[in-house]
């Protein structure tokens, strides 16, 4: 057994720091260093990180990186790239960062190169993106395709949609994209009905192919499409699949012609750089989708060559554990002000709290500590109109990323000043609070007095000391856009190794689907014999007597 990361010195230098700074309020910090704005931000690849509005200090860094040193995270982010097999519960590498390799250098999985399998499979998607947007790829009926409804659900289904609601503005004005998730037949009920079966292509993504929802989805669409087309040979033009499991596709009914391999070192929520970005690439084209490659191989530089203090990943990754572990932080806010990227918290709640809702090492011992936090968020505009009271005045300490857009798509006079001084108001004062003295002076001004005036000081004081993570970009674009998610990816992998986690497993998701597949023929009479809890027999007994 490895020795726990909070046995390491710099856990222990790090929980004696916090009480000297336990108490200190981020606002002094800044009157005690003028320099703190410039000596706390840093660029990398088109993203500006400024990290000053944190509850810490140059020491605070310093013994951060101590423990990042100390986790071997230097050796780790070199195991990661090389194609070691960092997923050791499962026995497979995570090379999600190999699929963006524009170098095109060699990666080598148990000794053979992957990059020519990568490269073939990347031609074949572009061929079959070309015939799709040229129209030359024809319907059952003759005509070409309009609409692509891509059936996943979790990795293969969270970042096409998160990309292609982010880069709407470059989508094809000639494809319209669905998708179907959800197994309540509402979702893809509500689609079928909006769309036109002869002029529809079906992306069936999904990794096993063993999904419970995915497969019903998958199977509904396909019936409905043989109803409305009268032909079975209809499948053929209308449904392609993303898989790794050929076999499994061939056995539902699609032409292994018709299908986009990847493989299993590619993670669900790692997967959009792979075939599961089809739908993507059907949207953005091509080149757009090389330029979302290129922004996170940028990315994926940077985290291989900066030093700790100047690498965004290794900074973010920091911040969060000194959150966490030693201001027993439990959540993590993710406020776009981009309206582009409304689907964005969505989707990191899967990447981090899928690959940090973790509580054994690799090895399998169980941690002393606290890992990975909740993490959620929405526009930060709107959140201002809803959760943000919680923030400015509630209990809880809610660390927050703001992500800024320098430049809106679609620009509309005076908006994007708008969007701008909301975001910079909201920071400063989640950081910089008001205090009593400062309430009351203002309320004075006001024409406040007397007993009124003392009360309403309470209310309106403001404690302040909310830490934030400013990230700045010029105007979101595909490759803006893939530097932000490997940003994040590569966060969560810093946090992994400090804590001495596998991200690259999720045996919680495992157990869901055994368990759902397990209860299904309870629930249709099929099988009366398996015994769950008194409670969930009660709820089967009570659910067949009412349906
Ligand atoms: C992602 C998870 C999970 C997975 C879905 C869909 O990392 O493993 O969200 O993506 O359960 O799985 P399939 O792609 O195999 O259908």
């Amino acid at each position: 057994m490895n020795t726990l990361i909070s046995q390491s010195t710099a856990w222990a230098a790090l929980t004696q720091h916090q009480q000297q700074l336990a108490h200190t309020k981020i606002r002094d910090l800044f009157s005690q260093d003028k320099q703190r704005f410039e000596r706390f931000s840093v660029t990398a690849a088109g993203l500006f990180l400024d990290y000053s509005k944190n509850r810490l200090t140059t020491e605070t860094l310093n013994l951060l990186q101590q423990l990042a040193e100390e986790a071997k995270l230097k050796e780790w982010i070199i195991h990661l790239f090389r194609g070691d097999k960092v997923n050791n519960t499962e026995q497979r590498a995570a090379l999600h960062t190999a699929l963006r390799n524009r170098a095109n250098t060699p990666i080598l999985v148990d000794g053979q190169d992957v990059m020519p399998q990568i490269n073939q499979v990347f031609q074949r998607l572009q061929v079959f993106t070309e015939a799709v947007r040229n129209q030359q790829w024809r319907g059952h009926t003759g005509k070409s395709i309009n609409t692509i409804v891509n059936i996943g659900i979790g990795g293969s289904d969270l970042g096409p949609a998160m990309v292609i609601r982010a880069l709407k503005r470059y989508q094809s004005p000639n494809l319209t994209n669905y998708f179907v998730s959800n197994v309540d037949s509402t979702h893809l009920s509500q689609i079928l009905a909006q769309i036109n079966p002869e002029t529809t292509l079906f992306i069936v993504a999904s990794k096993t192919f063993t999904t419970q929802e995915t497969l019903l989805n998958a199977r509904s669409a396909r019936r409905w499409l043989i109803e409305q087309l009268g032909s079975e040979q209809a499948v053929a033009q209308h449904f392609v699949a993303v898989s790794t499991a050929t076999q499994k596709v061939v056995d539902f009914g699609i032409d292994p012609a018709n299908m986009f391999e990847f493989w299993d070192w590619v993670g669900g929520r790692y997967s959009l750089w792979s075939a599961i970005g089809l739908p993507i690439m059907l949207a953005i084209g091509k080149e757009h989708f090389e330029e979302l490659l290129s922004g996170a191989y940028e990315l994926d530089q940077h985290f291989q060559t900066a030093s700790f203090s100047h690498n965004l990943p290794v900074l973010l990754g920091l911040i969060e554990i000194w959150y966490v572990n030693f201001f027993n932080a439990s959540t993590q806010a993710i406020l776009p002000y981009d309206f582009s990227l409304e689907l964005f918290p969505a989707y990191l709640q899967q990447l981090c709290m899928e690959s940090l809702g973790k509580r054994v090492t690799r090895e399998g011992q169980p941690v002393d500590y606290a890992t990975g936090p909740i993490v959620w968020g929405a526009p930060g505009n709107n959140g201002q109109h809803a959760f943000y009271q919680l923030l400015h005045q509630g209990s809880h300490l809610v660390p927050a990323d703001i992500l800024i857009a320098l430049h809106s798509q679609y620009p509309l006079s005076g908006h994007q000043e708008a969007v701008l001084s909301n975001a910079l108001a909201q920071a400063h004062t989640l950081m910089q609070g008001r205090n009593a003295v400062e309430t009351e002076s203002v309320l004075r001004d006001l024409g406040g007095q007397g007993e009124s005036l003392k009360q309403s000081v309470a209310h309106r004081t403001f404690p302040g000391n909310q830490p934030s993570n400013i990230i700045l970009y010029s105007t979101l674009s595909p490759k803006t856009l893939g530097a932000l998610i490997a940003l994040y990816e590569h966060k969560v992998f810093v946090e992994s190794v400090c804590w001495g986690l596998n991200p690259f497993d999720q045996w919680g998701v495992e157990l869901g689907k055994q368990v759902a597949n397990s209860l299904l023929p309870v629930l249709s009479g099929e099988n009366r014999d398996i015994a769950h809890d008194p409670s969930t027999d009660g709820l089967i007994r009570y659910i067949q007597q009412h349906r």
